[in-house]
């Protein structure tokens, strides 16, 4: 799993362990037996750590955080003290993606180098965790408490330009230059020149222009954002102790935060999500070998709210689109959207005015079918009726080249009836978001009857290069998502007739740690669109007369969410405020239905509605098709 050899006096130490270079027990024992042989070499005056992968390494193995080989000799923070006091220089030559683990290994090397293409991340806050090998103490060093407070508390990989200009790299070598010969070349260089070593012990956190609440601030922030998660938290603490402790007893508050955080619950959950969600896109009959196509050029077929929210996330991925709308105003009202989506961006400073525009250049749009004609994958997204849809399709297989794939983003139709409008089955597909389209990183990938194992691959590889998370389903009522949804709803509705409140249910329901009340989501959703639902399966799902009679009481009273400034709340523009009124109508109905009310425990609440989660979670295997 690690080669080494030999250039002059450079030795080099190669991780090449498929698929990402995880630093587990194995890796860890080798890389530090190399460690020690160049260590012990008088021929060798400096050492490079590279990788014979794509990517440089993913990191410590999250397979083991499950098993107790995380703290197998030598485990991963013993590994970055020993090269951050190496008896010879040490240089982290960055090829490719570099996740975690990977970077606290790089900045206990004296010296950071990579290629233009390079990705560097600490993404530990998305496992529940915080860099656990030195990343909350050498990082802040390295670079500045703001930039390790950013990348530690996003846990989002940064661009080799933005690494340089934060100090994290000393240098970055041009894609096309030959990275290792370059990397050799600089070695000598640093040697000739005797350049003086990087050692974090010897250096501080520069807290000089740095406000004493910088801290306070920050956990105010993460408690208003992230409420009830715990790894912000400890991260926060970490990074404090980084700024007033000496390295090495900022290494042990990091390393009970660590002990603290792998043992609850919350990394428990994230860990399970992080290989849940590639298990998701791992189906029977599509493998490695399955081929794919090339997608180059992608329409959009609707300038509705789900139509401009996919071209946005097509274009945030660099993916020219063009929008198709028939109607001209509906096109230029979509068009706006997608204009006052990035300039809000901006305004917030998460984009800069140069890329906004180079993603705007990425949009043409027009009126005309014919112009779409030349698409490698058209994602159809017009209201939801399966007669439009049909009609679509038909013309879509009329106008498109050969093997232009047909995808529909529709959240509750039959793929096979909108396929059989088609020619071409074998290349009509479901590709399902979820709104808002261009944030929320789950896609439903539906296949049909007759949808082929190539597309299938290719849209799998495609939701990935426009950062979504896809998930593999079959044609069935809701697919996934909605139908775990269903049932959830459908408890937190009948408990407002039992006589809790939407504020005490939704409560329940972020304190546990759930982004958005269920309620205040179908509110947001729309009242209306949840209604046509329902009048679609209600004969499958409404059990009983109170089935859903709060949101249908609010449908049939005109009060569709937020689109409507009310329904089981109010709004005043994005306020949400009480409706005092709600309680009320819901005595009402539970009096016309006969529906016993008491006062209910948050316990009960947050009980009966996670038994849908974990009920719809069964569910999931039984949609994947062989
Ligand atoms: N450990 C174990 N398996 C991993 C892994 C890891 N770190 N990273 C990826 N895999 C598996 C993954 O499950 C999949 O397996 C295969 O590799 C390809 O993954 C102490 C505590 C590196 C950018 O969080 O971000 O270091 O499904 O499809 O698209 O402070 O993988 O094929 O069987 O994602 O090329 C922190 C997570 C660990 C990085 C490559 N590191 N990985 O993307 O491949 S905690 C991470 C990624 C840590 C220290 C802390 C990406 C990637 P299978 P893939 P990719």
């Amino acid at each position: 799993v690690i080669k080494s050899s030999q250039e002059q006096a450079v030795r080099v130490i190669t991780l090449n362990h498929p698929p990402v270079n995880a630093l587990g027990a194995t890796m860890r024992q080798e890389l530090k037996a190399q460690l020690d042989h160049a260590f012990s070499d008088d021929s060798v005056k400096a050492i490079v750590l590279a990788s014979a992968l794509p990517l440089f390494c993913g990191g410590a193995d999250i397979q083991e955080f499950r098993t107790q080989q995380l703290w197998q000799s030598p485990d991963l923070p013993f590994l970055c003290n020993y090269i951050d006091n190496a008896p010879k220089r040490i240089i982290a030559a960055i090829n490719g993606a570099a996740m975690g683990g990977a970077v606290e290994i790089a900045l206990a090397c004296d010296h950071r180098v990579a290629r233009r293409q390079a990705t560097m991340g600490l993404p530990e806050i998305k496992l529940g965790l915080l860099p656990g090998a030195g990343g909350t103490q050498r990082l802040p060093r390295v670079t500045n408490i703001n930039v390790a407070l950013d990348m530690i508390l996003n846990g989002n990989p940064v661009s080799a330009k933005a690494a340089l200009e934060t100090g994290f790299l000393d240098r970055i070598i041009e894609d096309d230059d030959d990275f290792s010969q370059a990397v050799l070349a600089w070695a000598e260089e640093l040697i000739e020149n005797n350049a003086p070593l990087q050692r974090c012990a010897q250096m501080v956190v520069d807290m000089q222009d740095i406000s004493s609440d910088i801290f306070r601030l920050k956990r105010d922030d993460i408690k208003q954002r992230m409420p009830g998660q715990l790894a912000p938290l400890r991260c926060i603490k970490a990074l404090e102790a980084a700024s007033t402790e000496p390295l090495a007893t900022g290494l042990a508050h990091e390393k009970a935060f660590f002990l603290e955080l792998l043992t609850n619950s919350q990394a428990r959950a994230r860990i399970h999500l992080f290989f849940a969600e590639r298990a998701a896109q791992k189906i029977p009959d599509v493998t490695q070998a399955t081929p794919q196509r090339e997608i180059k050029s992608v329409a959009v077929l609707g300038a509705g709210t789900m139509g401009t929210g996919i071209a946005i996330a097509l274009i945030n991925a660099d993916v020219p689109v063009i929008l198709l709308d028939v109607s001209n105003e509906q096109l230029a009202q979509g068009l706006q959207r997608i204009q006052d989506t990035l300039q809000r961006a901006q305004d917030k400073g998460r984009l800069t005015s140069t890329l906004a525009r180079q993603r705007m250049a990425l949009l043409t749009s027009t009126l005309h079918y014919a112009d779409i004609s030349n698409a490698d994958l058209v994602i159809e997204a017009v209201s939801e009726s399966m007669s439009t849809k049909q009609a679509v399709f038909k013309q879509l297989d009329e106008i498109c080249k050969p093997r232009t794939i047909l995808a529909s983003n529709t959240s509750t139709l039959d793929l096979d009836a909108i396929a059989a409008a088609t020619t071409r089955a074998d290349d009509v597909i479901g590709l399902h978001f979820f709104s808002p389209a261009n944030i929320m990183k789950l896609t439903e990938i539906v296949r049909g009857e007759q949808t082929s194992p190539e597309v299938i691959n290719t849209l799998l590889r495609f939701s990935k290069r426009i950062n979504k998370v896809p998930a593999v389903v079959k044609v069935c009522d809701g697919f996934v998502a909605n139908r775990m949804l269903e049932p959830y709803f459908r408890e937190a509705s009948r408990l407002l007739l039992e006589g809790a409140t939407a504020d005490q249910v939704d409560g329940v329901l972020t304190d546990f740690g759930m982004p958005m009340g269920v309620l205040s989501m179908g509110d947001l959703a729309g009242i209306d669109v949840g209604y046509l639902v329902r009048q679609a399966n209600r004969s499958r799902y409404a059990h009983d007369p109170s089935y859903q009679a709060v949101q249908d009481k609010l449908y049939s009273l005109g009060r569709y969410g937020q689109k409507t400034a009310r329904g089981c709340y109010r709004y005043k523009g994005k306020k949400k405020l009480i409706d005092a009124e709600l309680p009320g109508l819901c005595l009402e109905l539970a009096f016309d239905l006969g529906v016993q009310r008491r006062k209910i425990a948050n316990q009960e609440i947050l009980e009966r509605c996670q038994r849908f989660w974990i009920s719809g979670l069964a569910w999931w295997p039984t949609f994947l098709r062989e």
